[in-house]
């Protein structure tokens, strides 16, 4: 039969087991919180048949706004990332990258508006 004190250990010992579970878990939710870096808001300004700025670095996971200053409308197409659509003069559009790499877009209303993202 266990004494008393032992039986006194071994609660002791749970308890504390139940610490560290407790412990470890808030490490993680930390750990996890840490990884993930608050979202970056950028904006590209599209203004007199240009974006402004042509080349932008971001991370993955921010969001990118064009706001159309013209007073005609934009696309910001990337093909096979991403399209805008029509962006109507004084309008935004907004997307989010994810994956690392440069990605290169143009207005398809106006083919000699090119500009890139570089997500890393
Ligand atoms: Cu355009």
């Amino acid at each position: 039969m266990p004494s008393r004190s032992s039986r006194r250990w071994a609660r002791a010992a749970s308890e504390l087991g139940t610490a560290a579970r407790w412990a470890a878990v808030s490490v993680l939710a930390l750990a996890v919180h840490a990884a993930q870096p608050a979202q970056k808001t950028h904006t590209i300004v599209i203004e007199n048949m240009q974006f402004n700025p042509p080349a932008l670095e971001v991370a993955p996971g921010d969001r990118i706004v064009w706001r159309n200053q013209d007073l005609v409308p934009h696309t910001a197409t990337a093909a096979g990332s991403f399209d805008s659509g029509t962006i109507e003069a004084g309008k935004t559009w907004a997307t989010v990258v994810a994956a690392p790499g440069t990605i290169a877009y143009v207005c398809t209303l106006h083919p000699t508006m090119k500009a890139s993202l570089t997500v890393r």
